[in-house]
């Protein structure tokens, strides 16, 4: 096969009427429509100069369009790296320079903003709004709905997800054609998707849930979604009844359930609802089975390596579990401190290996070497055990991450900017309980001595340079962080102390 990942997840689609995306205006996009559209694009990157290989980097809103990118780079052999549309100019620039894209697409009001970040990173730009309007549009307008697929070999990189890291700098996950193949193939069979499907896709698409979870499977079997612009639940509520299968993150199904409407009528006719990217509570599993008779599945995976493991389909979907490793991955459990695997039952470290686990981090082989043995088993950061009946359970992290409505949010990164503030000595970041994203930021600065930090200014200087998600919600000042006698800072002691702080 010239290019496995085109070939199997679209062009096998190609000439087909069969409808791909329902829209939330009622209209239709079949397979061949949408792949006509990518194929015009495709056309309009060669034409920009871009060449096999290269990286292109979009920052848009979900739509049709926006996804025929996805499909155009794939197409084309360049590497695809979305980006979350929530991110700040300063946070795209690190990205655009990081990735060496040759081309960046944003939506028209940010153009103005990341013109200086594509020019001083030799990149070029396009544009691409809601509607699929734009500068975009206008290059691929007169080109062909016909691409040449270009060649790529299994090991080739299809795309780059940035993810944070402890030290706060991102890190560029590479992805190849197997990983994401192998994951999709992987993932129709275990959860039994077919092309009668109709799956529900409210997640944003610059995720490894929305789009190589929600969007492969459903390629794969030449299903079709209901492709919403985002999450709202007056949307998903009049929507259900058309569906088949729904995925998302526990926030989807904890704002579904305090609508009284969402009930088992609603639900009668589904098939599946799967949950993943951050720990369902076991209360909202047992809630969501007696309000609409179904029982979630839950899963478990990582921008590094895809799914790894998953409640079983036929089986016993277990509440507070992700499920057993999925067919051809291996999951182990090992000491943190000496990498040696630890009986079952015991906690420590969760490994994986598999034709899922990314290439490495991209021109970062010191931290590839941190994370990635070299026999293949990747570490986490994710802290776990196997229960007597095989089931894997996490039980915490061994990163210093925060995890909100399902996006991660790394507290370095926010601690680097809080200590940059006039009169802030030192500060620490943590995640605390919160009843709709599951956890959320709050920050503890120690002013210098004799100083008041503004703290207006500070939440002012947080909205330039993060996107908002990773806002502290409350920012505590404390005249000093509590350490341990290493002079290390106990976030455990912060997170007792001030866990109850957005408690219902
Ligand atoms: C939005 N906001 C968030 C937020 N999402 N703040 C913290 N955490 C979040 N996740 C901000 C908004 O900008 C807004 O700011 C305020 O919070 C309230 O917004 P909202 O209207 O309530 O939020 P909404 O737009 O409805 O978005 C919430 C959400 C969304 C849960 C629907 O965040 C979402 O779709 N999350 C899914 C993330 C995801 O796909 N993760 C997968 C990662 S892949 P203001 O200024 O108005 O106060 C992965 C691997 C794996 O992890 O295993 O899958
Ligand atoms: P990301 O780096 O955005 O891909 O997020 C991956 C992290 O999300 C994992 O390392 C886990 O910590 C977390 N995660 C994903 N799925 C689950 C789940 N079902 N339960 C608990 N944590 C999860």
């Amino acid at each position: 096969m010239a290019n496995p990942l085109f070939d199997t997840l679209f062009g096998c689609h190609a000439r087909k009427d069969t409808v791909f995306l329902h829209l939330q205006d009622g209209s239709v996009v079949t397979h061949a429509a949408f792949l006509a559209r990518a194929a015009q694009y495709a056309n309009a990157f060669i034409a920009a100069g871009l060449q096999p290989g290269d990286r292109l980097a979009l920052q848009a809103e979900k739509s049709p369009q926006s996804l025929a990118v996805y499909a155009a780079c794939i197409q084309a052999g360049i590497v695809y790296l979305p980006l979350n549309t929530g991110y700040t100019a300063s946070e795209v620039s690190y990205f655009v320079e990081n990735s060496g894209a040759r081309l960046l697409i944003c939506d028209p009001s940010k153009a103005d903003d990341l013109k200086p970040v594509a020019q001083s990173a030799g990149a070029s730009i396009l544009t691409l709004d809601a509607a699929g309007a734009g500068t975009l549009q206008q290059s691929a307008a007169g080109m062909q709905t016909q691409f040449d697929t270009v060649a790529r070999g299994a090991d080739d990189l299809a795309a780059f997800l940035y993810t944070s890291g402890t030290t706060g700098r991102s890190k560029g996950a590479m992805l190849t054609q197997t990983n994401l193949l192998s994951n999709a193939q992987t993932l129709v069979d275990v959860w039994q998707f077919t092309k009668e499907d109709v799956l529900l896709h409210a997640l944003p698409i610059f995720h490894t849930h929305g789009l190589f979870v929600a969007t492969n499977v459903s390629l794969l079997t030449g299903g079709a979604m209901i492709f919403l612009p985002k999450f709202d639940v007056e949307a998903v509520i009049d929507l259900l009844p058309q569906a088949s299968a729904m995925m998302g993150v526990p926030t989807f199904y904890t704002r579904l359930l305090d609508d009284a409407r969402f009930d088992r009528d609603l639900v009668a006719h589904m098939r599946l609802f799967i949950s993943g990217s951050a720990p369902l509570l076991a209360e909202t599993h047992v809630q969501f089975e007696a309000r609409t008779g179904h029982r979630i599945l839950e899963r478990y995976g990582m921008t590094e390596t895809n799914m790894n493991t998953s409640n079983p389909y036929d089986g016993a979907r277990r509440a507070g579990t992700v499920g057993f490793p999925l067919p051809g991955v291996e999951l182990k459990i090992t000491d943190p401190a000496t990498g040696d695997a630890l009986p079952q039952g015991e906690i420590g470290q969760i490994e994986v290996r598999g034709p899922n686990v990314f290439k490495g981090y991209w021109q970062m082989p010191e931290k590839t070497r941190e994370e990635l043995r070299a026999d293949g088993f990747f570490i986490t950061g994710d802290l776990g055990l196997i229960d007597d009946q095989g089931y894997v359970q996490i039980v915490g992290r061994n990163k210093d991450l925060i995890i909100s409505g399902g996006y991660n949010i790394y507290p370095k990164e926010i601690e680097v900017l809080l200590d940059d503030q006039p009169g802030v000595l030192e500060s620490a970041v943590i995640g605390v309980p919160h009843p709709d994203f599951g956890e959320t930021v709050v920050g503890f600065l120690v002013p210098e001595k004799g100083q008041d930090p503004d703290l207006e200014r500070i939440d002012r200087a947080a909205r330039a340079d993060l996107a908002r998600f990773k806002h502290p919600r409350k920012l505590i000042v404390l005249p000093e962080l509590p350490r341990n006698t290493m002079g290390k800072v106990q976030k455990n002691v912060l997170r007792a102390e001030y866990g109850q702080l957005f408690s219902a």
